[in-house]
């Protein structure tokens, strides 16, 4: 199946910059409190970070892996090897970002490694033309809504306090991580409190079918949707637990690919696709998925990856392409971090709304000392 233009095309003419110098510095944070999900409990951010540096400019781009493989096949050790012997060597000055995609693709997978490099190219780009990032991705400004991901709790009054704090705030949206045997109690007791929030769940993969009369009781609650309820691999059994439900499932773990939303969309597998822009491939191909879903009703958002404010800001620029329809995980920066590594930090507007960063590129500074000072690794490529 093709996948339409869209304005990812325009993108991919542009001739990839002449690289005088590329490192991979990985930071670690750590986190205000733990994140837990079905899947690990995350203490801190090990973020892989790229900086590239081409005629005086410095760009940097951050890969939304993990050091563990827990969330998604991918972890900073396999990406920084498939950028360092398979991606980096095909990255060649002049051609067009086209052609780089297409000898990207010759790498099955690692959508992760090949994101950390298009998206530096792309915001290198933008500051070789004096232009935001979502310019040069061809949206204008906007403001962009919120949206907090909180982590499952030890108790249902540490996870009341936790979305009354995001009420207070403003936040478009509220998602509440669940697991097996920690759900139906745990929303009944949010929703009682806040019967209008606009809520969902995300299971990370949790569930299986057998589980199917226990996830229809989510039915009862208004959520505005159920996260990957099965396993992070599946498309087709979603399509039949969609069936069953009137609650929209939203995939996250199970799309790769544009191909991926377009199998997921034709077997009515969901109805809202959570896009990551690491886990597909980077920003080009965020576009494309957005860009197709938008055609057949199907609602997107932009996932996060409790990003430092490199990756933040990359979410918020995309944000602005066609097709990101509802709120993302796209939070204050001091829902995960004490300090963080670019300024300014992320924050929320008295309507709940963040600003797009001003000026060229992310229109963030990377601030040099804090990087120095959590700097675990550094290893200069090129
Ligand atoms: O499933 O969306 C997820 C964080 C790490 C790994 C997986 C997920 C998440 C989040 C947090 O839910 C998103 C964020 O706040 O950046
Ligand atoms: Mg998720």
């Amino acid at each position: 199946m093709t996948i339409p233009s869209s304005p990812a095309a325009a993108l991919e003419g542009l001739p990839v910059p002449k690289l005088d110098r590329v490192d991979l510095v990985t930071v670690k944070l750590p986190f205000v409190a733990p994140f837990g999900t079905s899947v690990h409990v995350w203490t801190d951010k090990e973020a892989m970070l790229m900086r590239l540096e081409s005629g005086g400019l410095t760009a940097w781009s951050e890969c939304v892996s993990d050091p563990d493989p827990f969330y998604f096949y991918e972890t900073n050790d396999t990406a920084r090897h498939i950028i360092k012997d398979f991606l980096l060597p095909l990255v060649e000055p002049g051609i067009p970002l086209g052609e780089l995609e297409l000898r990207f693709r010759r790498v099955r997978g690692h959508g992760m490694a090949k994101a950390t490099i298009e998206n530096g190219l792309l915001i290198l780009l933008a500051l070789q033309q004096g232009a935001p990032l979502h310019k040069l991705l061809g949206f204008p400004a906007k403001k962009i809504m919120s949206g907090l991901s909180i982590g499952l709790k030890d108790t249902p009054a540490d996870l009341l306090s936790a979305v009354e704090r995001a009420v207070a705030k403003g936040y478009h949206r509220v998602k509440m991580k669940v697991k097996k045997g920690q759900d139906i109690e745990w929303v009944r007791a949010v929703r009682d409190r806040f019967p209008k929030v606009p809520l969902m769940v995300d299971a990370n993969g949790d569930y299986s079918l057998s589980d199917l009369a226990h996830l229809r009781r989510l039915d009862d609650f208004g959520l505005m949707m159920i996260e990957q309820p099965l396993s992070y691999s599946d498309i087709y059994e979603h399509s039949l637990l969609q069936k069953e439900m009137k609650t929209a499932i939203c995939l996250d773990e199970s799309i790769h690919s544009p191909a991926d939303a377009a199998t997921a969309i034709a077997l009515g597998a969901c109805r809202i696709i959570n896009v990551k822009q690491g886990r597909v491939g980077g920003l080009m191909e965020s576009m494309r998925i957005a860009g197709f879903c938008a055609g057949r009703g199907v609602d997107v958002w932009s996932g996060g990856m409790d990003e430092t404010g490199i990756g933040r800001a990359v979410n918020i620029h995309l944000q602005t392409a066609d097709g990101f329809t509802l709120p993302g995980d796209t939070s204050e920066t001091s829902n995960y971090f004490d300090e963080d590594i670019a300024d300014p930090a992320v924050v929320l507007d008295a309507g709940g709304f963040i600003r797009i960063p001003e000026g060229p590129g992310l229109g963030v500074t990377v601030v040099a000392e804090r990087i120095l000072e959590r700097a675990i690794r550094w290893e200069r490529l090129g």
